[in-house]
Formats: structure tokens, C-alpha cells, sequence
């Protein structure tokens, strides 16, 4: 691994993740699946066996060694994400499972509270199922109106489209930072203080781009902002939201039980303070643990010679795939403000039969709706192949893929 330059070496940086080593169907794996779940180093996966090994007991309960030196380290994560993010505050870094369960929590524990009948949330038409369902029950549950921002020709978000969804009576916008779709990379900045403008509240769904670009909190605004570590060469099962510490403070708790509370007598409860009042039970202690050295690992790096690497190979991508006259691509165009996922179909050719046939030759990719239904849907299919990139990519993988779409096509054709 190279660490604090501006460009990396991907094939030197692969040999941190042992399964990029291993075969499937004979063939070298090419993994291009990391929108779903990201591979990890050698340095995360080492950590999660390391904590099982020395330093395992619950947080924040007992006073032994072992739980004090357990509770430092899960903390020293808590500290380690909150200047990852440049929050103003460790209390605005609240561990969940995922980003799934971190929009729940502003669903549940904030919009239930402040947006009302007749007012409006306002999404856009390339959200993930985690950031569309919770608004979806909500406002038929309680008369409240959606509003959906187009996108345009070319899959970016369409200024006008947002200007005119940013009614009087907008109490919250909800809004993917970057698409698990198209890879289309929104403007955050700019949509929150149109937001703001008005009086609305702006919560990201950070899944597909935490993991990709620099993300600052201070600097995007934002109020809340959530995403999953697993997608982020970190382990599964854990998870950040991010809050403004005023707006966390006055929500109503999630789940409720243990350790998230201050005194309890049989007929009343007081809670705990930020961040704990969100995290009741034990969580993902190993796990959150080990997204420490995950941080640490994308930090050596570096978040923009990651996100320029992912440029290049989309620059790349595009061109190749794009010459593939029996493909239609969905996405941005071009390689800025982009994500390295890239959804197609193969003329006269079931996804999931392509799916099947790039299994073979070695080249993990998915197929479905992506927990995107609308969207895909709009697209007039019901289902794409998705290949989606990260660090440890290379070409190499871009023209296996090419290749061996050529390949499946030509079999299909003859
Ligand atoms: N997308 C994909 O293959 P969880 O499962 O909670 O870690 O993340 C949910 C989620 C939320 N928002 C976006 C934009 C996402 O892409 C995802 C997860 C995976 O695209 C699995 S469906």
C-alpha cells in the first residue's frame, strides 16, 4: 500500500485484500460488485479476529480491564469518524447498522415528529428503497405530500425540476449523495442551501458516496447524513448517522432498552444523553472496532487520489463500454461528478443470463432493480447488470468485462 500520494497503484494496493487472490469457475475473480458490499484489507479483517482474540466484552457496562479497554476502542472509532466527516461534535456520530437503519431514525424519531399533514418532503427519482420507503409509509400514514426532483438527459439532477419541488410548505428534503444506479454524484452543497433557503430540513443518504469522494459535514451543511461501513471496505452490520447535535438532541430515542437511558423507575424513564440515547443494546462491537482501521485504510490513500482513480476508470469504462454497439447504458455521460457504477442492458438478453455467463468466466456483478424499483422501472425494464468499481479496480477488469460481454453477446446473437 502507498500512502499520503496524490495517485496510487491499484494492482500494488490489491495485494491488501486477500480474496482478490482467489479463483472462481477456474478464472481469476474480478470483483466488480462493491456497490453492494465492498471487499476489505487484510488490516480490517485482521482487526475484527484481533478484538475477538484480546479485547472482547460489552461497552460501556462494566469495569473490568477488558470492557475499559473495549469501550476506549469503540469510542477512539466514534472520535476517528466524526473528523473523518469533520462533524463539530463526537455526539453527532451515532453507530447503527447501516445506512438503512440510519434513515429509519430520522424518519421515525424526527419527520414523525416535525413534518405534518399538508406539508411536503421532497425526494429525487433515483433514491435507494432506504430513502424512499420510510417517506413513502410516512406520508401515507400521516397526509403528507411527496414531490419528486427529475433528472435530465444526461441522469443529473434537474435545477429546475428541484427550484420548483421547494414548495412553502417543504419540510424536509430527502436525497441520495450519489445514485446506486447511475453513479450520478448530486450537489449537495447547493440543494441544501436551496433547502435551507426555505426552512426545510436536508438528509443524505451517503451509502454510495462516503465510500467514493471526501465528505464533509460542516462544509455539505447537511442536517442529517447517513452510511454503511461495509461499503467501505469495513465490516458489515455497522453504520453511521450523522446529526446536527441541536436536531439529535431533541428527537424522541429509536429503539429503546438498555444502556440508552439515565435512571428508570417501574412507572418513568429518563434518557441518556447524545449519542447513547440512539444505541440501545449491544452493538457490532468487533465490528465497529474494526471500522477504525477501514477509516485508517481509506485515509492512507487518500479520499481524492481514491476518487481520482475512480475517475480515470470511469473515463475508461465509458469509452469501452459505450463502443459496445448492443449495450444501453444508464448514466451520466461522462466521467465528473460520477460514481464508477455502471448500469446496462445487453440487447435481446436477459440480465440475469448475462449475470450467469460473466459468473463464469470469473466477473461478479449484479442484477435487479438495485433496491431502486421506480427508477429501473422508468427505464422501461425491470432489471439491469451493474457493475460496480472501487479502489482496488483496475482496466484489466474494465476489458474482462468487455470482453467477456462480447463474448456473451455474440453466443446470444448466433
Ligand atoms: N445498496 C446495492 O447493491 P445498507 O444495506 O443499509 O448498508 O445500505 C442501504 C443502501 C442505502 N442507500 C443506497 C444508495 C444504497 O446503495 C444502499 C445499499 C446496495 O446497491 C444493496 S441494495
Amino acid at each position: 500500500m502507498q500512502t499520503e500520494t496524490l495517485t496510487f497503484d491499484p494492482r500494488v494496493l490489491r495485494e491488501d485484500f486477500p480474496i482478490l487472490q482467489r479463483q472462481v469457475h477456474g478464472n481469476p475473480l474480478v470483483y466488480l460488485d462493491s456497490a453492494a458490499s465492498a471487499q476489505r484489507p487484510r488490516q480490517v479483517i485482521d482487526r475484527e479476529r484481533e478484538v475477538g482474540q484480546t479485547l472482547h466484552a460489552n461497552v460501556h457496562r462494566s469495569a473490568h480491564t477488558l470492557a475499559n479497554e473495549t469501550t476506549a476502542a469503540f469510542e477512539r472509532t466514534r472520535d476517528r469518524v466524526a473528523s473523518w466527516i469533520n462533524a463539530t461534535r463526537r455526539e453527532e456520530v451515532v453507530f447503527t447498522r447501516g445506512t438503512t437503519e440510519a434513515l429509519n431514525i430520522v424518519a421515525r424519531c424526527w419527520a414523525e415528529q416535525n413534518v405534518g399533514r399538508g406539508d411536503r418532503i421532497v425526494l429525487t427519482r433515483m433514491e435507494h428503497h432506504a430513502n424512499l420507503v420510510p417517506w413513502i409509509r410516512l406520508a401515507k400514514s400521516h397526509g403528507i405530500e411527496l414531490a419528486y426532483i427529475d433528472y435530465d438527459s444526461e441522469y443529473r439532477l434537474d435545477f429546475e425540476s428541484l427550484e420548483k419541488s421547494l414548495t412553502p410548505n417543504t419540510k424536509l428534503v430527502a436525497v441520495a449523495h450519489a445514485s446506486n444506479v447511475l453513479g450520478t454524484v448530486n450537489p449537495i452543497r447547493e440543494i441544501a442551501e436551496r433547502a435551507h433557503a426555505i426552512g426545510a430540513k436536508v438528509v443524505v443518504d451517503g451509502a454510495q458516496a462516503a465510500p467514493h469522494l471526501p465528505v464533509d459535514m460542516q462544509d455539505l451543511d447537511v442536517d442529517f447524513y447517513a452510511f454503511s461501513a461495509h461499503k467501505m471496505c469495513g465490516p458489515t452490520g455497522v453504520g453511521v448517522l450523522y446529526g446536527k447535535y441541536d436536531l439529535l438532541d431533541a428527537m424522541e430515542p429509536w429503539m429503546t432498552g438498555g444502556e440508552m437511558i439515565q435512571h428508570v423507575s417501574w412507572f418513568d424513564v429518563s434518557y441518556a444523553g447524545l449519542p447513547h440515547k440512539f444505541e440501545a443494546g449491544t452493538p457490532h462491537i468487533a465490528g465497529v472496532i474494526a471500522f477504525h482501521k477501514a477509516l485508517d485504510y481509506l485515509d492512507s490513500i487518500g479520499m481524492e487520489a481514491i476518487a481520482a482513480h475512480e475517475r480515470e476508470l470511469s473515463a475508461y469504462a465509458l469509452e469501452k463500454l459505450g463502443a459496445l454497439p448492443f449495450l444501453t447504458l444508464y448514466g451520466p455521460p461522462d466521467a465528473d461528478n460520477r460514481t464508477a457504477v455502471f448500469s446496462f442492458n445487453v440487447h435481446g438478453v436477459y440480465p440475469d443470463d448475462i449475470a450467469q455467463m460473466l459468473d463464469a468466466d470469473g466477473i461478479a456483478v449484479r442484477t435487479g432493480h438495485h433496491c431502486a424499483q421506480p427508477l429501473v422501472e422508468a427505464f422501461g425494464c425491470s432489471s439491469t447488470v451493474r457493475a460496480s468499481a472501487y479502489l482496488y479496480n483496475t482496466t484489466d477488469d474494465i476489458d474482462a468485462l468487455a470482453d467477456s460481454l462480447q463474448r456473451v453477446y455474440s453466443l446470444f446473437a448466433a
